[in-house]
């Protein structure tokens, strides 16, 4: 579905598939549970799902003669410090507007983890005093035009690099090496769980699974607490995706499976069933994952199994996407592990 389209090569390759046998018979053994290791998929200041995006929009901020990327997301975005990744790793300044999205402090908050990293890469950053939205923001506009002014050609990558025309792209990908290493496990999952809060991973995978009928099979975990923003944003790329590749089927409301009822208290601040989640994870698996997004999918995922929303013999596939280092920006919960 891609082969007409440019990719830059930022990932190491195919990301691997590991069976979590401690979790999946901690569970009660009555479905099997697989991680599709994202976290691992990059050299680059510890990658992510973000850098799988941004293979295919590299190509055309290079072609757009560009020479600062721009993006934004809260304090401890994952999705910033990939761009400020990336910007180095093709020889392009960065400039991130980070905003107040997570109404949680911790002495160090923004000094650790994605933001720390981002500096040291020599991204300009920019700290906004605003809360969350995963729409377009004044302040990144704002940025934008400020670089033109002072002279500069300034690429804009929305939050997340989700509405983004290309935003979609690598989660498309992500389905079709999915397929590919299916073919060598002499197997298929039945569900795919993914964590979902701009949307454009979500809206990749929904294009890339409707060529074998799975779209409904991937279960998005709401980790905005913004819900309906969030499936209204999944749908459109997804239809734009389809588009793009054309899919040739239609995608509906339907095909975007958002569960709803793990990101309390909200974007940002993890529950305690959140943490007992992390917890449980690190301690079984030795895998760890973050407060903000995949410890709330982790947490999602283990209600499910526990609730029986999978049937019985089901191989579920987690995606984990990376966002490990904000860990750190919530050293006070972990101090005692
Ligand atoms: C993020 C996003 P989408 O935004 O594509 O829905 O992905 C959700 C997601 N897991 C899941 C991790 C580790 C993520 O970092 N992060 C954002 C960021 O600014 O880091 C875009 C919000």
């Amino acid at each position: 579905m891609l082969e007409k389209f440019e990719r830059y090569p930022l990932t190491f390759g195919p990301t691997p598939i590991e069976k979590l046998e401690r979790l999946s018979a901690h569970l009660g053994g009555n479905v099997e549970i697989y991680a599709k290791r994202e976290d691992c998929n990059s050299g680059l200041a510890f990658g992510g799902n973000k850098v799988r995006k941004l293979e295919y929009i590299v190509p055309d901020a290079i072609a757009s003669g560009t020479d600062t990327l721009v993006t934004i997301g809260g304090v401890q975005s994952n999705h910033t410090r990939q761009v400020a990744a990336v910007a180095a790793k093709i020889g392009m300044k960065c400039r991130l507007v980070q905003e107040s999205w997570v109404p949680f402090q911790d002495a160090v908050y923004d000094r650790v983890g994605n933001i720390l990293m981002s500096r040291v890469m020599g991204a300009e950053i920019e700290l906004v005093d605003e809360g969350f939205d995963i729409g377009i923001r004044k302040s990144w506009e704002a940025a934008l035009e400020d670089i033109k002014d002072k002279g500069g050609k300034p690429y804009a990558i929305p939050a997340g690099a989700s509405v983004h025309k290309f935003g979609g792209l690598g989660y498309v990908g992500f389905a079709e090496e999915l397929r590919a290493q299916e073919g060598e496990l002499g197997f298929k999952f039945d569900y795919i769980v993914v964590c979902t809060v701009t949307g454009s991973t979500h809206a990749g995978m929904v294009v890339g699974f409707a060529r074998d009928g799975r779209t409904r099979n991937v279960i998005g975990i709401d980790a905005s607490g913004t819900p309906e923003q969030t499936h209204a944003q999944v749908l459109d790329i997804a239809q734009k995706t389809a588009d793009l590749v054309e899919l040739g089927q239609d995608i509906t409301a339907d095909d975007v499976v958002l569960k709803t009822e793990y990101s309390y208290p909200s974007y940002g601040v993890p529950s305690d069933e959140t943490n007992d989640a992390i917890r449980l994870c690190a301690r079984l698996e030795g895998m760890m994952t973050d407060p903000v997004y995949e410890g709330k999918s982790m947490q999602g995922m283990i209600d499910l199994v526990k609730k029986g929303f999978f049937p019985t013999k089901s191989k579920i596939l987690y995606a984990h996407l990376g966002g490990v280092p904000a860990i750190n920006g919530y050293s006070y919960i972990y101090r005692n592990g």
